[in-house]
């Protein structure tokens, strides 16, 4: 092939995947998580252990688990990046993620083991959380069987992983009723946020991330069907955290869908408070 038509051919390819995203077959399941309503509301100072055994989680998330789910993409939705001074997958990103509820709030948990922290970005812009070290909770409420992309009821609530905590480091992408892809910051009365570093004493790019987002300012925002949360509510969440250690873009898990359909996310069911796991005495 001549080398002007396979450029031609590259900038075919390059331009039609947005497009292929939104024409992909989506995955024919979706998971179910049954999220646990929080008795006492947690206090917000990067330490998850007053809420963790009352709160939604799984386990730990890294690319061996997300290689073995239905939603895996390898090289595109899931993967990490080598910039020549990466540790071993399992020590690049590893991460437990909670969530949890009450009347008023959504708690968002994570325990992340990461070996770089990576929070500069050669095309900064506010809303560019997925080109820093981040944590994004997607989230549709109520949840609806329409496809949709950042429309009505969808909501992103992302958190740069950042010692500065600047402005745009708790941010919401969402929809609104005709509106897609609004970007702003998460309104200062809507969101409280700790960051605690190195917790365990080995790992200066490892991290808890501990917030509260009240859901009446946001959730009811971008959808006016949104009612109080109450038990056996639906709503649909996918969790993106972004790990481009010294890349542009780099790594990123997507866990419980595929991206910004939100068809694809999983089934979040609001449930009631979760007793913690009793182990045996013999
Ligand atoms: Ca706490
Ligand atoms: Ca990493
Ligand atoms: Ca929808
Ligand atoms: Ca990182």
């Amino acid at each position: 092939m001549k080398r002007a038509s396979f450029l031609a051919l590259l900038i075919l390819v390059g331009t039609a995947l947005p497009a292929r995203s939104q024409d992909a077959p989506r995955p024919t399941q979706l998971v179910k998580l049954y999220v646990p309503y929080l008795e006492e509301p947690p206090e917000i100072d990067g330490d998850l252990a007053e809420w963790k055994d009352a709160a939604f989680t799984d386990g730990v998330w890294d690319i061996y688990r997300l290689r073995h789910t239905f939603w895996y993409d390898e090289g595109r939705r899931n993967r990490l990046t080598d910039h020549g001074n990466e540790g071993h997958p399992e020590d690049d990103l590893s991460a437990r993620y909670y969530i949890a509820w009450d009347d008023e709030n959504l708690y968002l948990g994570a325990e992340v083991r990461d070996n770089r922290n990576d929070v500069e970005d050669p095309n900064h812009q506010p809303k560019s959380w997925y080109s820093k070290d981040s944590i994004c909770w997607f989230i549709e409420a109520p949840r609806d069987d329409a496809p949709e992309w950042f429309g009505q009821g969808d909501n992103a609530f992302c958190f740069v992983i950042d010692k500065n905590r600047p402005d745009y480091a708790a941010w919401w992408r969402h929809g609104a009723p005709k509106q897609t892809y609004l970007e702003e910051p998460i309104p200062a009365e809507a969101v409280n946020y700790a960051l605690n570093f190195d917790p365990w004493g080995d790992g200066e790019a490892d991290f808890i991330l501990e917030a509260r987002v009240a859901m009446a300012p946001t959730l009811g925002q971008s959808d006016p069907r949104w009612q109080p949360p109450q038990i056996g509510d639906e709503y649909g969440m996918e969790i993106v955290h972004c790990d481009p250690d010294g890349g542009p873009y780099g790594g990123h898990f997507m866990i419980y869908g595929t991206g910004d359909d939100d068809a694809t996310w999983g089934r979040m069911i609001l449930v009631g408070p979760q007793k913690p796991i009793e182990r045996r005495s013999q």
